[in-house]
């Protein structure tokens, strides 16, 4: 007989709905490569490697043994005023591999802490350069920067704000998301048009007024919006032209989620922030980064500066802890020797033919897909958007499968390690989970 896991309300449970998970609580007991293993012992497929965070796979000895390590050498020591190796050993590591012209790397302990930051740089940067009217920020529609302030006055999805009323001031691009793109696998073409709207608002408000623009390269939990071909490009060209600096909110895309390393790679836009979390790790400690090249660097540093000036008075306790950093270097040995992006690229047909097999099924409005990302939309019922991706995501978890559901949308990022069968599998479960659904 096993024993059921006690849930109680004293633990306030994030972004869950309270009452359905108390009526059948969904409780993972212990994780091995691409699965979950539930309190009552059952093996459940993870699609979306956790929270997008464990693409390497779940209980990975490497980073397992290096964190253990770490506990055991130095549990704890502050980056403020104090150093330790790790730190820089990874910040010098994580920029050889990210892109050029990132340099330098500001660390955090998640995405929302990357998200403030990213603006808080961004703000400083231009008063730092004699602009310190350049203060306004741009998201988008249907972006997600998590959810602290600035994440969740930047983000686009209505639900996550409609609760907290004004917060900090912002202007939205359009979302990415066309009609006329329904079921492509992979990018659509264009999209000029939706970049173009940055005109618009440098019109309304002037780029001297601007400070920064932040997009995910492909919109995640937004539900897997990924950007028309001529987009970032145009969107890059723009904030080029006007001296706004363009974010890419890295956390989800980063790490060969999107068949490169990182989706500026993928989609060969680079912007001069990168924000990254998640994945770094492979999920098992909770760190952010946000990467900036020199130019953003040396506005703040000076050689000839008084010794005792703080030039960036912002940081947080865990900025860099110790055991993060071990696991984050341990996540970027597997990410390179384990080959995460020949595995993402491998496998990224795959999970694209699992996912568009299913475009004719009842109720599936929309496929998309890029790399090892992907989203079914779902049509409403009785005007509830998000009713029938909980009733698949349910279904699905009783039967071996664990997928997100979010807004209208099922959203997938297997781990790299997933094998071919697993994603057919998938598929399949799904299939079956379409066929009862109402
Ligand atoms: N930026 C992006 C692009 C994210 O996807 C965050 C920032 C915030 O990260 P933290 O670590 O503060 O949670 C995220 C987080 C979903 C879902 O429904 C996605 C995230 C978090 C919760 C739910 O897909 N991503």
């Amino acid at each position: 007989m096993v024993e059921k896991t006690p849930i109680n309300d004293h633990f306030w449970m994030p972004f869950t709905a309270r009452n359905g998970f108390r009526k059948d609580p969904r409780i993972v007991a212990a994780a091995e490569g691409s699965e979950y293993i539930t309190d009552d012992g059952r093996r459940v497929f993870d699609s979306i490697s956790g929270l997008w965070c464990c693409g390497f796979g779940h209980n990975r000895a490497e980073i397992a043994e290096a964190v253990t390590r770490q506990l055991q050498t130095l549990d704890y020591s502050p980056s403020f005023q104090l150093g330790h190796p790790l730190a820089f050993e990874l910040a010098e590591r994580l920029t050889r591999i990210a892109p050029e012209p990132f340099e330098h790397a500001f660390f955090t302990n998640s995405g929302s802490e990357s998200a403030d930051t990213s603006l808080k740089i961004a703000r400083a940067y231009w008063r730092m350069r004699g602009q310190p009217n350049k203060t306004r920020f741009i998201g988008r529609i249907k972006g997600y920067h998590g959810v602290n302030f600035a994440g969740t006055s930047l983000g686009g999805i209505g639900p996550n704000r409609k609760l907290f009323g004004q917060l900090a001031e912002a202007d939205h691009l359009p979302q990415t998301w066309r009609a006329e793109d329904v079921f492509t696998k992979g990018q659509p073409q264009g999209g000029e048009e939706l970049a173009n709207h940055l005109e618009q608002l440098v019109g309304l408000h002037d780029a001297s007024n601007i400070a920064a623009v932040i997009v995910e390269p492909v919109a995640g939990s937004g539900g897997v919006l990924v950007p028309p071909s001529a987009y970032l490009r145009r969107l890059r060209e723009i904030c080029t032209q006007h001296d706004i600096l363009l974010i890419f909110d890295e956390v989800i895309t980063g790490f060969a989620r999107t068949g490169c390393g990182f989706g500026a790679q993928t989609f060969g836009v680079m912007p001069d922030i990168m924000n990254l979390a998640k994945t770094l790790t492979n999920g098992v400690i909770p760190m952010g980064a946000v990467l900036t090249g020199k130019d953003i660097f040396d506005a703040f540093v000076d050689d000839d500066q008084a010794d005792h000036l703080i030039a960036m008075p912002h940081g947080y306790t865990y900025s860099a802890h110790p055991v993060a950093c071990a696991a984050a270097l341990a996540a970027l040995d597997v990410f390179e020797e384990d080959d995460m992006v020949g595995r993402a690229t491998r496998l990224a047909p795959v999970l694209q033919e699992s996912l568009h097999s299913l475009r004719d099924l009842p109720h599936v409005v929309d496929v998309r897909n890029i790399g090892m990302m992907g989203a079914l939309q779902l049509a409403p019922r009785d005007g509830d958007l998000s009713v029938r991706p909980y009733e698949v995501g349910v279904w699905c978890w009783h039967h071996g499968l664990y997928v997100r559901w979010g807004g209208d949308t099922l959203q997938f990022a297997p781990p790299f390690t997933a094998t071919e069968d697993q994603l057919e599998q998938m598929s399949q479960t799904l299939r079956e989970a379409l066929l009862t659904l109402r």
